[in-house]
C-alpha cells in the first residue's frame, strides 16, 4: 500500500481525551475513531490489526475443534425471559423495540440464543460433545465505558459454547478451552495467566479469568510471585488426549482476581504473593445445566432416559486484545508491533519523493517485495524525513527499509528493526532477499 494514497488520519498531538497508552496510540496512529461514547470506527490501519487478531482466535478455535457460526447482535427478549436473566442483567443490556412492539435486545453475550439453537436441532447424547463459536459484536452499556477499546459498549467478542452429556466431558471440553487460550494469547507474544475468578451474571462454578499484568489494567490480580518469571507459551497438543494434567499444570501455581481472593485463606504466605493490576483477555465458565434446564435442552441418554446438557461458555475480547497488545507493546516513539498482529510487515521509506533515482529504485523494490506476497507500507510521499521516521515509529510496523541518495549511492539500503533499534545497511537484493523469504 502507498502511503500517499492510504487512509491514515494521523494525530500530530496527544488527545486529551485518552488516559492510558494504548487510547492515545491507537488515535494518534490513525486505528480508530469515537463516534460515541465507548463505541468506535475502525479504521484502515486499525481494521487490519483487529482482523490478524480475529484470525489466530479463530485458528486456535479451528484447532481445537470447535466450529464456527454466527449469531445475529439483535436478539429476542422472550429467550432472556426463558432462563430468567431478562430482569437481572439490568442496566447494562441495551433493550430495542422494533416496529410491532416487541421487546428485542442487543446481544451482551449469547448464552440463551446458542442454547435455543442446540435444543431443537440435538436430540440423542449420540450428538455429543459439540462446540460452537462466532465472533461478533456485542453490546453492554457499561456505567463508565473509558480506556478506548478496552471498555467499549460495543466491542467485538469471540465467544463460544461447549455441550456435553455429563460433567466428565463437560470438564474436557472446558480444558480444550483453556488451552487454546494459552496457544492463542501465545501467538500473539502475550503472557496471559489464567486466574480463578468469579462468575459474575454468567454463573457457574469454576472460572478462570486470563489477566495480562499491566499497570493500566482494570482488574486487581493476586498471584504467586512465581508466575513472574513463568513462560506461558503451550506446545500444541492431542486435544482428545487428557488434558487434566496440563491444566493442573496451569493452575499449580496460586493466581485469583480480587473477587476471589481471600487474604484470610491465599494459599501461599504474603511474601511469595504479588499485587498486580491485569487486562483480562478471556474468561472461561462452566455452568452446568444453568441454561440448559430453563430452556429445555435435553438429549436421550444412553438408556433413554432424558439429560439437561452440560454447558459452558468462553470468550475472548477481541477488540480490547489491540489495546492490550499496545500496553505490552509500546515506547515512546509510538507502537512496537508483534509480527504475528502486525498491520503490515514492513514499512518502505523513500526519504526523496522528488529525486528521480530514489523513487526508481523504491517503486521497484516496492514492486518486488509486493510480487513476494510480502505486506509493505510505502511511504512514497513527499514530506521531510523526520515526518517519516515518526509516522513510521508511531505505527510500529515491525521492520522498516529506508531508501536514501547516499545509501543508493552505494547501493544498499538501510533496514531498520522497531522493536530493537537496530539499523544495519545491506545490499538491496539482499534485503529483498530477508524479507522475500518471509
Ligand atoms: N458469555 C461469556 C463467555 S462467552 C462472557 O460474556 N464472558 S465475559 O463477560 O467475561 O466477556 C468475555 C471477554 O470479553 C472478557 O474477558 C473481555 O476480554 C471482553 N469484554 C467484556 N466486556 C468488555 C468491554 N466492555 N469492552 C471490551 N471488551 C470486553
Amino acid at each position: 500500500m502507498r502511503l500517499s494514497q492510504y487512509f491514515l488520519p494521523l494525530i500530530r498531538e496527544n488527545p486529551s481525551e485518552a488516559q492510558i497508552v494504548s487510547h492515545r496510540l491507537m488515535l494518534r496512529a490513525g486505528m480508530i475513531r469515537q463516534s460515541s461514547a465507548g463505541i468506535y470506527s475502525w479504521l484502515p490501519l486499525g481494521l487490519r490489526v483487529l482482523k490478524r487478531v480475529e484470525q489466530i482466535v479463530r485458528e486456535e478455535q479451528d484447532r481445537s475443534g470447535a466450529q464456527e457460526i454466527l449469531m445475529p447482535t439483535i436478539q429476542p427478549a422472550e429467550l432472556w425471559r426463558e432462563s430468567g436473566r431478562y430482569d437481572d442483567y439490568g442496566k447494562e443490556m441495551l433493550r430495542i423495540q422494533d416496529r410491532h412492539d416487541r421487546e428485542m435486545l442487543y446481544g451482551p453475550t449469547n448464552e440463551e440464543v446458542v442454547t435455543d439453537i442446540v435444543r431443537g436441532a440435538i436430540r440423542s447424547y449420540r450428538d455429543l460433545p459439540k462446540n460452537l463459536y462466532h465472533i461478533q459484536w456485542k453490546f453492554r452499556d457499561e456505567v463508565r465505558p473509558r480506556f478506548g477499546v478496552m471498555r467499549g459498549r460495543e466491542f467485538l467478542m469471540k465467544d463460544n459454547y461447549s455441550f456435553d452429556l455429563d460433567a466428565a466431558g463437560a470438564k474436557h471440553s472446558y480444558n480444550k478451552m483453556f488451552v487454546a487460550y494459552l496457544r492463542t494469547f501465545a501467538r500473539m507474544g502475550l503472557k496471559a495467566i489464567p486466574m480463578r475468578a468469579d462468575t459474575g451474571p454468567i454463573g457457574g462454578d469454576l472460572s478462570h479469568e486470563f489477566q495480562i499484568l499491566a499497570e493500566t489494567g482494570e482488574s486487581a490480580v493476586f498471584c504467586d510471585r512465581r508466575w513472574l518469571e513463568t513462560d506461558t507459551t503451550a506446545d500444541d497438543v492431542d486435544y482428545d488426549g487428557d488434558l487434566e494434567p496440563l491444566f493442573r499444570k496451569w493452575t499449580a501455581l496460586y493466581a485469583a482476581t480480587d473477587e476471589i481472593h481471600d487474604p484470610q485463606k491465599c494459599p501461599i504466605p504474603p511474601d511469595e504473593l504479588v499485587t498486580a493490576r491485569g487486562i483480562e483477555v478471556g474468561q472461561t465458565f462452566y455452568f452446568g445445566t444453568k441454561y440448559s434446564v430453563p430452556l429445555g435442552a435435553v438429549v436421550a441418554g444412553p438408556n433413554g432416559e432424558e439429560v439437561a446438557l452440560e454447558m459452558g461458555s468462553y470468550g475472548i475480547g477481541v477488540s480490547r486484545l489491540v489495546g492490550a497488545l499496545i500496553e505490552a507493546n509500546h515506547d515512546d516513539a509510538g507502537i512496537i508491533w508483534p509480527e504475528s498482529v502486525a498491520p503490515f510487515r514492513l514499512g518502505l521509506i523513500n526519504l526523496r519523493a522528488a529525486d528521480a533515482k530514489c523513487r526508481e529504485a523504491a517503486d521497484d523494490l516496492y514492486a518486488k517485495l509486493r510480487g513476494a506476497g510480502v505486506e509493505v507500507l510505502y511511504d512514497d510521499r513527499d514530506e521531510s524525513p523526520g515526518a517519516k521516521f515518526a509516522a513510521m515509529d508511531l505505527i510500529g510496523l515491525p521492520d522498516q527499509l529506508i531508501i536514501g541518495p547516499r545509501s543508493l549511492a552505494a547501493g544498499t539500503i538501510e533496514c531498520k528493526n522497531r522493536r530493537s533499534g537496530e539499523r544495519q545497511n545491506l545490499p538491496i537484493d539482499a534485503a529483498l532477499a530477508r524479507f522475500a523469504a518471509g
